[in-house]
């Protein structure tokens, strides 16, 4: 049974950046209700009412994986960790990005997809891209007569794709006989422990435990083996899944993980009726802070035009009369403004200037290198906010 537990209200599309505030362009933006529920049958957590990926994935998607420091290294890190324990002839990334991860391994080797045609255009010049959504028709058409892959790498990608089944039936055709599916995904036992509401948006149709994800991809004749926690946004969980009959043995790991996940409950529907209940607080809490800082005449700036902070912006009705602007690094966000809010952003160069006083972490899973670059903001005394685990302003 689907039992519906949170209600984040109306949304716009987290990455529907405006590149004008005028009236006109106002008039044309996509609404939908955002609420998330749970699975009771195979504890799945996901939005209830997804929308069209063709509306999400265009020509004109924001999100550079590459743009973090944290990311680049990371990325790099997993791609000589699975050249050394898999030596594979071919590997494939779903939702290829900017090309971050797989750029990693021998052009010869490589496969990319990725749907959105901007960020496909960016890498089809230095390896082979299909600028196509990941589905059983692609799979046919990429595998069919050649050689399966021994590696199929997506981070931050299935959990964005609606239809489970498919993706997975794509996934297991595709694989070869020992070959092993690694996905990287925000994990719901951090955002249970962090309250971190903000990692639900439209493009997170599901937030996955180990729990979940062993019992999906079983029905698509894979099976989950091991996994390991990790610390990019803000708490991800990489999970190695294969073959019903590859040669992998269920790992120490992933029996500790699957258990820490039933300590927590993560298979009862009460859990996420208390999560709900904190998410209320969290809100209540993080809108009084900013109207004491606003009371005092305070600069309030947000640092990091995230998705995630859509949804916080929007559930809490935190717009332009708390926040100045957004400060981002990404090009293509700066000049424009945010969906929902219409907060302008701008580059960080001109917007961590001397009046700031405090600046709202949307970043927040990048805390580390952000108070490590900001040391300046800090020691002339600026504050940060954030609202992980629960709102307050911090310093370090
Ligand atoms: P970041 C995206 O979500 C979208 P977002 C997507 N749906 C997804 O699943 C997750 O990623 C994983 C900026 N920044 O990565 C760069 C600075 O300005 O948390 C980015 O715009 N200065 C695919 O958007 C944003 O913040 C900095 O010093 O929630 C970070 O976005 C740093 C470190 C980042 O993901």
């Amino acid at each position: 049974m689907i039992k519906k537990f949170l209600n984040l209200g109306v949304q716009p599309l987290a990455n529907s950046f405006l590149s004008s505030d005028s009236k006109k362009n106002l008039s044309k933006e996509f609404f939908y209700n955002l609420e998330v529920s749970f699975n009771t049958n195979d504890y799945l957590v996901s939005i209830s009412n997804p929308v069209n990926p063709k509306l999400q994935y265009t020509d004109k998607y924001a999100h550079r994986a590459s743009e973090s420091k944290t990311m680049r290294h990371e990325f790099k890190k997993i791609a000589n960790k699975l050249k050394k324990k898999y030596s594979p002839n071919i590997v494939m990334e779903i939702g290829s990005n900017d090309g971050v991860f797989i750029k990693n391994f021998s052009k010869k080797k490589i496969l990319a997809v990725e749907p959105c045609k901007n960020l496909a255009n960016l890498t089809k010049k230095k390896f082979k891209t299909f600028p196509n959504f990941w589905n059983k028709k692609l799979a046919i058409k990429i595998f069919s007569k050649s050689k399966k892959a021994d590696i199929i790498f997506s981070a931050n990608t299935i959990s964005h794709i609606p239809n489970l089944k498919e993706t997975f039936d794509a996934i297991e055709f595709s694989l070869s006989k020992n070959g092993v599916l690694v996905i990287e995904d925000p994990s719901l036992h951090s955002v249970i422990k962090n309250n971190s509401y903000d990692q639900f948006y439209d493009e997170h149709v599901y937030v996955f435990s180990a729990i979940a994800i062993a019992n999906i991809v079983k029905k698509s004749n894979l099976r989950l083996f091991d996994a390991e926690k990790i610390t990019t946004h803000g708490g991800s969980m990489r999970f190695y899944i294969c073959k019903d009959s590859a040669k992998y043995r269920l790992t120490k790991k992933i029996k500790t993980i699957l258990n820490s996940e039933k300590k927590a409950k993560l298979d009862k529907f009460y859990t996420y009726l208390k999560f709900a209940k904190r998410v209320k607080k969290s809100k209540k809490d993080l809108i009084k802070i900013f109207k004491r800082l606003k009371s005092k005449n305070k600069n309030i700036i947000s640092y990091g035009a995230t998705y995630k902070s859509s949804t916080i912006f929007n559930y809490c009705k935190i717009g332009k009369k708390f926040i100045n602007y957004i400060t981002d690094t990404t090009l293509n966000k700066q000049g424009k403004f945010t969906p929902g809010q219409h907060i302008p952003i701008i580059s960080p160069d001109e917007g961590m200037n001397d009046e700031v006083d405090f600046a709202f972490l949307g970043a927040w899973n990048f805390k580390k290198e952000i108070l490590k670059k900001e040391k300046k903001f800090i020691k002339r005394g600026g504050y940060f906010i954030t609202h992980v685990p629960s709102p307050k302003i911090v310093s370090k």
